[in-house]
């Protein structure tokens, strides 16, 4: 394609900052503004995904796409629509400006009639990616398999009750491993979408966990096989599109490592709105990810509150999103991972430059976010007011507790002798709230 996609964006698209109106420009991100000593950009490390922009058409469970995507269309030859693909998504990454992208290999190659056809495809358009990234500078966060959409994983792909579609997996994700590993990927993840059930009834839980486990054992080898020096990542999700999938939320995908000798290979992949299918805030599974150093990478996106779909919508709330950026800041901040835009456009949002208008906002809210997040740290009101909170542990009594050397005799006999009589003390919730907001509000003045 030599004509242009996006036309009317010249890109990169530039910092013009709060007094601007072009809808065309970050108000808030600025890739060299420093933030606790910092660049935004190595803060943040943000990715676009090329599945929700680029390899959907904007269709829905009641009807078919509403987007301008041509090398969608069925009566294309689909290498030459996977070519098209690439030239649309990489002038779109060009002019965001933003460092990294991720995808699925079914996301910008076809499947072919055999599995060595199918090889050949993605060999082809890795290629051609490579090409892009050397042209514009831009480094794959992430990749994927795709072990979700074909039929044969329509009861699984590791967890199925037909070991020849977990040797299909197996295949697959083998090749995207090394097809990642050529790109350089600083991450490689798994999302087991089909990995669940949809009725107990003709489900055996214990032999699907095992059959997991396995899989990512196997990974975990071949990864270690040809050098590849990436992190992988599972990403949990509660269900959608199975009723029911293994790796729940963080706490699961945790317990479930562990039990499987794991937790040294895998770190997790954390989504906004697959926490809140989950029943959980986003800041709560990135604090107990961070909590058991799991924390590996972000995809960044937003439910909706009253559907209980994932609706992968742009991120536009600070306040939410702040409170995940200051867990992750506490916690030292990312090291391979990253924030990748896991979102789609809503239907209705058919031009061009929709695409533009909202990852500029989703950028944006969480650039907000970081200077937020960042303010809260460097007050330090928050940490102290914790700090204090937990003051008790570090005297002599909690020690001795933490330490085994007071047993419940010895307890027992102090709080007869009238020694040990606790007070309640205040939480003072609000107070706290009070302070996150104040660093809300005023986070731009710096
Ligand atoms: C779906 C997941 C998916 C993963 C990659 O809900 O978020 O997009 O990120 O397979
Ligand atoms: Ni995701
Ligand atoms: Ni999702």
């Amino acid at each position: 394609m030599d004509r242009a996609f996006f036309p009317d964006v010249k890109g990169p698209v530039p910092f013009a900052g709060l007094d601007s109106d072009d809808p065309l420009a970050f108000k808030v991100y600025e890739p060299d503004r420093l933030v606790l000593g910092k660049r935004m950009a190595d803060h943040l490390r943000i990715g676009v995904c090329l599945w929700h922009s680029f390899s959907w058409p904007g269709s829905d469970v009641f009807g078919s796409g509403t987007f301008d995507r041509p090398w969608l269309d069925a009566r294309m030859d689909p290498m030459v629509g996977a070519h098209e693909r690439l030239d649309a998504a990489f002038e779109f990454l060009d002019k965001l400006g933003v460092p990294f992208f991720c995808f699925h290999d079914r996301d910008v190659s076809p499947e072919g009639r055999t599995f060595a056809e199918t090889q050949a495809n993605l060999d082809a358009v890795v290629d051609a990616i490579a090409g892009h990234m050397a042209r514009t500078g831009l480094r794959l966060l992430w990749g994927t398999a795709n072990l979700f959409s074909h039929p044969r994983y329509a009861a699984g792909a590791a967890t199925n009750p037909d070991p020849e579609v977990f040797a299909f997996a197996a295949a697959q994700v083998k090749s995207m491993l090394e097809a990642t590993h050529r790109l350089d990927g600083a991450n490689y993840v798994l999302w087991g979408g089909r990995e669940g059930y949809e009725t107990l009834l003709n489900t055996d839980l214990a032999r699907e966990e095992a059959q997991l486990a396995r899989f990512l054992h196997l990974v975990a080898e071949h990864k270690h096989k040809i050098g590849f020096k990436g992190t992988l990542l599972i990403e949990p999700k509660p269900q959608e599109p199975t009723k029911h999938q293994y790796d729940y939320d963080v706490a699961t995908v945790i317990g479930f490592l562990e039990r499987h000798h794991l937790e040294g290979e895998y770190r997790l992949n954390l989504e906004v709105n697959h926490a809140t299918l989950a029943g959980h805030s986003f800041q709560h599974e990135v604090a107990l990810a961070i909590s058991h150093g799991m924390l590996g990478s972000v995809d960044a996106n937003r439910g909706d509150y009253q559907n209980g779909w994932d609706t992968d919508q742009f991120p536009n709330s600070v306040d939410e999103l702040s409170l995940a950026v200051f867990e992750i800041l506490r916690g030292g901040g990312l090291t391979t991972g990253g924030f990748n835009f896991d979102t789609k456009l809503r239907r209705q949002s058919m031009d061009h430059d929709d695409l533009f208008h909202a990852h500029i906002g989703g950028i944006d809210t969480l650039a907000q976010s970081l200077l937020a997040a960042a303010a809260m740290i460097e007050s330090g009101d928050l940490e102290r007011l914790r700090s204090e909170r937990y003051a008790g542990w570090t005297r002599p009594l909690g020690a001795s507790i933490l330490e085994g050397q007071a047993g419940l005799d010895t307890l027992a006999g102090r709080v007869l002798a009238g020694e040990i009589d606790p007070r309640p003390v205040s939480g003072r919730q609000e107070l706290l709230e009070n302070v996150v907001n104040r660093q809300i509000w005023a986070a731009n003045r710096h």
